[in-house]
Parts: C-alpha cells; structure tokens; sequence
C-alpha cells in the first residue's frame, strides 16, 4: 500500500533473463503485486521468474502463448491489474531502464487524486542530452512534439517513456482490448486518455542506459509505424472528443487548414512547372499559393490554440 492505495508494478517482459530478477528485488515493499507478463520469451525469463515467485507470493506471472510486442504485453497486465481492482498500476520495463528510486514521485499525484496518470519525463534532467543515445533523443523529440498534437496533451513531452502509473478509474475509462500493441504504446494511450477527458501529468525521472539493456526497437520500422499511429488517433479523437461527445468548432479549423495546406502544395507545384517552362513566375497561381500556405498556417494554428485551451485543465 502506498498512502493507502493498492498498488501493482506489470512489468512487461521480452528476452529478459537477465536484468528481470533485479527489476524484481529492488522493488519498495509497499508494492502489493508484481505481475510479470512474459511475452512469449525464448529466454530463461520465465524461469527466473518462476524461481522468484517461489519464495515472492507477490509475484504473479502472466504468459502470452505467441510473441505480441510491447504494448500487447502492457494491455494483459492492464487487464489483470483492472479486473483485481488494484487503485493504481504502474509499469516498469523488465531491464532495469526504470529507476526504482523515481517510484514514489511516479506514484504520489496519482495515489493522492491529483491526476489520473502520471508518466516519467527524463527530458527535464539538463544532462539528459550526454545520457540519452543522440539519435533516440532526436528521434523521441519529433514524436513528443507530433503526439502534442495528436494526444491534446500540448504540456507533455518525452513520449516514449513507458514509466507510468494509472488510477484504476482511468483504466476503467478506456478500452484496453484495441491498445496498440508495439512500441507506441505510450503515445496510444496518452490519445485515449485525452478522449476520456483524463488528467496527465509528467514526472521528471532520471534516464537510465547502459545497464546491460539490449533494445529492440527496429528504428526503420517504428519510423513509420508510430507516426502513422498517430495520425489514425488524432482523427479518431478529433471525432470522438469534438464531434461525438463534445462539440467544437476547431475541427473546422483543422479541416480548412488541411484543406489549403493541401492546395499549397498543388499550387506551388504548379508554379515551380511553370516558372521553368515560361521562365517566370505565373501571378495569379503564385498569389493564390502564398494566400494558400497563409491561410492554412492561421487555420491550423488557431485550431491547436484551440485544443490547448480545451485541454488546459488535463493535468
Ligand atoms: N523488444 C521487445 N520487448 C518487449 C516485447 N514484449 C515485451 N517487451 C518488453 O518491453 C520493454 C521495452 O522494450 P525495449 O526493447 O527495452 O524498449 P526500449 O527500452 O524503449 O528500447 C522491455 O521490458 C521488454 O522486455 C517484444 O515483443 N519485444
Ligand atoms: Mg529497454
């Protein structure tokens, strides 16, 4: 119990033989449940986990029967950590990249009702720039900023990081059986929890690399994947928080600068064409694509003031 709250860790596990049992053992005592989701390891994971359960009746091991990826290892500790009723879920990875000493920051807002979710930020820490590999911290910079838009969290950074912990409340408000299953599961959640009106909020916590982690991501792959996520649940909330369950003329502005960022790049298109046939630029085609580019930059920028207004109190 933690200030009176049950609290579970879910550590999702893939090929972590060897950092998993310190994850473990160096978690506080007032963690109630550690539920360890094994992602179909072709590793010892398992067995270590066994062991350690053994002597640990704190320990509940959860088995996926084929490999699901990150995400659909979080969404089966979610579910277990949601039908056993525990107030608050936390989720650390399984190799050690969580410190166990930010745990009760992690927790405090969540266990004293201030927010539904809070989520570590290891871009706070100045020296996160020498601690984090460069082109990750890049990589995560782009998407922090693309899931602002996406999840209408505009006072959210450091996307990517998987240290979190949810009030059963907020667990209960979205639907943990179309979760994404891969590595953007941080950034799916932070949309849907946007749409059930949730409160987020970020917690500075100290990055950790070089522990012996071996990462799997593939960054070709997630370079497309995630943002491509994103764009899907910007829609999918636009029309469920601005349409269905609320209304707000922001999607309008969103569509109009859609709409003329679209024929921008029609017309620019066409004045470069013709400025190398005719050898100058064509007036009324360049007058309309900088009229164009104009409107669709004013359009697109009141409709983000717009959800930052609306969601200002999320946090
Ligand atoms: N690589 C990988 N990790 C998984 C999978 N399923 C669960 N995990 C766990 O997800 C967590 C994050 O994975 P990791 O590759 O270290 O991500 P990174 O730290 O962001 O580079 C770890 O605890 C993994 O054990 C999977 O299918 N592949
Ligand atoms: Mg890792």
């Amino acid at each position: 119990m933690y200030l009176e709250k049950k609290i579970a860790v879910v550590i999702p596990a893939y090929n972590e033989e060897k950092l998993v049992g310190k994850v473990i053992s160096t978690l506080p005592d007032y963690v109630d449940n550690i539920v360890v989701v094994d992602d179909c390891s072709q590793d010892k994971t398992v067995a270590v986990v066994q062991s350690l359960a053994a002597s640990n009746k704190k320990i509940t091991l959860l088995q996926h029967e084929q490999n699901g990826g990150v995400g659909a290892a979080t969404a089966t500790g979610y579910k277990w950590t949601r039908d056993h009723e525990f107030d608050v879920s936390v989720i650390m990875n399984a190799d050690f990249q969580m410190d166990p000493e930010d745990l009760p920051h992690i927790l405090q807002p969540v266990c004293a009702g201030e927010c539904d979710y809070t989520k570590g930020n290891r871009l706070f820490q100045g020296e996160s720039w020498g601690m984090i590999p460069k082109h990750r911290y890049i990589g995560n910079s782009f998407l922090s900023f693309f899931t602002k838009i996406a999840s209408g969290y505009w006072h959210i950074a450091d996307s990517q990081s998987g240290y979190t912990a949810i009030s059963l409340a907020a667990l209960k408000a979205i639907d943990l059986d179309t979760l994404y299953p891969q590595y953007g599961i941080p950034n799916d959640m932070l949309i849907r929890l946007n749409i059930a009106n949730m409160r987020v909020r970020d917690i500075p916590v100290r990055p950790v690399y070089n522990v012996g982690e071996v990462s799997g991501i593939k960054i070709r792959k997630v370079t497309f994947a995630i943002p491509w996520m994103l764009t899907k649940g910007f829609f999918r909330r636009m029309l469920q928080k601005y349409v269905i369950r609320d209304f707000h003329p922001l999607i309008f502005f969103y569509f109009l600068g859609l709409l003329f960022f679209f024929f921008s790049v029609i017309l620019s298109i066409r004045m470069v064409v013709y400025l190398n046939i005719d050898g100058h630029l064509p007036p009324i085609n360049t007058l309309a694509a900088m009229f164009s580019f104009m409107s669709s930059s004013l359009f697109t920028l009141f409709a983000m003031w717009f959800d930052m207004e609306y969601n200002k109190d999320l946090k």
